[in-house]
This record gives structure tokens, sequence and C-alpha cells, in this order.
């Protein structure tokens, strides 16, 4: 069985980061190994939520594993808390990565335009430093607007998102992929870049008028279980893209509906049929 180490907070309720990741990752038969950077009562859209940073377990932890010999398939990087816990990673990256072992970072810190209330413009730097370790990054528009110092724009065509994809490979990842790319009316989805084969991914399903909050980490945790489960990366991201928007749609339908999560448990039987 492929063994994914996914590094990301826990939020006890939210419905969001590694209360999606196990499940999801799980749910697609990958052994999914979890590292919480924090504990949070809430995720941060919740008011007056409480954080306990969980910064130094990383060391003790990380060397017990290495006692343990243990390998990894891929690493998978998501919420990170600090500054320095992003520095913590690529110390983490030096100790886990094998020639085979794949690191994908989420660089989860931002959206519509605006950066998360915990952070600041040197979280996005550091950001920026660590996607270059990254052998695939898939932020939003508006994360990599933030690290590549472009413009954050609503509305934009296609050699906007070109120059994004460029810009973010410079940072040193081999793919590339924007999420949340609109490129025609009523219309959502990816834009990927392989910057070895120069070769251009892109996938659009139909936009859903509501943002839910947890959706990236769902997209994410989806493609990565995918990729290990030996889709390429691009059927990955496609099948990441329509469970996404399928469990948007279920989430509407439902009057009882959560504010703070999608209805991802209800959907993971949908997914297992795409997967
Ligand atoms: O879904 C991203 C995410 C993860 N973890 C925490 C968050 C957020 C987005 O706001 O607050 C704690």
């Amino acid at each position: 069985m492929k063994r994914i180490l996914t590094i990301q907070d826990i939020s006890c309720l939210g419905k969001c980061s590694l209360t999606i990741a196990l499940p999801v990752i799980s749910a697609l038969g990958v052994e999914t190994v979890i590292l919480p950077t924090a504990v949070l009562s809430t995720h941060t859209m919740f008011k007056n939520f409480t954080v306990k940073d969980l910064s130094d377990q990383i060391e003790p932890i990380t060397e017990h594993w290495l006692s343990e010999d243990v390998h990894f398939d891929a690493i998978y990087t998501g919420y990170l808390g600090t500054v320095e816990q992003i520095d913590q990673m690529k110390e983490l990256f030096k100790k886990f990565k094998k020639d085979d072992t794949l690191i994908f970072i989420d660089p989860v810190m931002a959206d519509n335009g605006k950066l998360y209330p915990a952070f600041d413009m040197d979280y996005v730097r550091k950001n920026k430093e660590l996607c270059g370790e990254a052998d695939i990054i898939v932020p939003n528009i508006t994360e990599a607007a933030f690290m590549t110092g472009m413009e954050y724009k609503e509305e934009y065509d296609e050699s906007y998102i070109k120059d994004m994809l460029a810009a973010l490979s410079d940072f040193g990842a081999k793919i590339s992929v924007l999420t949340g790319v609109s490129l025609s009316e009523g219309k959502t989805g990816v834009y990927g870049y392989d910057s070895e084969k120069d070769d251009y991914f892109i996938y659009q399903n139909d936009r859903i008028d509501a943002t839910y909050h947890g959706t990236g980490d769902l997209f994410s945790s989806t493609c990565i279980g995918e990729i290990c489960r030996g889709k390429s990366w691009q059927d990955a991201m496609k099948i990441a893209a329509d469970y996404t928007a399928k469990t948007i749609s279920v989430t509407l339908e439902n009057p009882e509906k959560p504010w703070y999560g999608v209805d991802f448990e209800a959907t993971i039987p949908d997914l297992l049929k795409m997967a």
C-alpha cells in the first residue's frame, strides 16, 4: 500500500485540513500518516478560535520515524501555522525525501484576493521558498498573485494565467497548477504546466456560484491520493476537480448544511466511482 505523509493543522470543528485529508486519502486506499502542526478549536473563519501550536513536536516525532526507517511515497503539506514551521518543513523534506518521494505543496494562505487572518508577507515569501522544493504546487490565483507579485485579477484572459504559471515555475517546482481558473462564463477549473515537458493542461467544469471552506483541501487530498494510486497528474486533477464540484453541488442541496464546510462525507461513494 502506498503511504502519504500529510502535514497540516487539526481544526477540530470545521471540515478542512486534516479532517478532510485523512478520510479522503484513506478512502482512496492509501495509508495516511499525519503530522499535525497545530490544534485549533475551529478553522479561522469562526470567531474566537483557540490555537495550540505543535511546532515543538515536529522534531521528536520525525526523529522517532527516522529511527523506524519509514518511507513515504508522497509528502503533502497544506495549512502551516508559522514562518518557523515552513523552515521545519525544509528539514523534514531533507530527512524523508527519497528519489521516489513526491513532494506536493498546497501553499494554503489566501483566497478571494485576501490573506487568511493569521498570515503576512513574510509568510508569503517563506511559502514561495518552500514551493521551490516541490514536485507539484497547487496554489489558487490569490496565493499565486501574492507569491509572484503579480496583480490579483478577478477577470483575466489566458495570457494572464500563462504568465502566472511561468512565474510560478521559476520558483523551481516541476509542475505548477493554478486552481479556481475561470476562462469562460459559467466555467471554472484548473490550469497546469509541466515545466520539464513544456506541456499545459486545462480542465474546466461548470462553475457553481458558492464558495465553501475546505474545498481546496478536498481538491488537494483527492489529487495526491489519486497520484499515489497511479493516476497521471492530469487525470488526478480532473478527478479532483469533478469530485470537488460534485461535493459542492450536493452540499447546496442539503437544507441542513453547515455554513462552515462541505458534505464530502456524502460524496465519498461518488469519488470511489470516479477513481
Ligand atoms: O482550508 C484551509 C484552512 C486550513 N486550516 C485552517 C484554516 C483554513 C482556511 O482558513 O483556517 C486553520
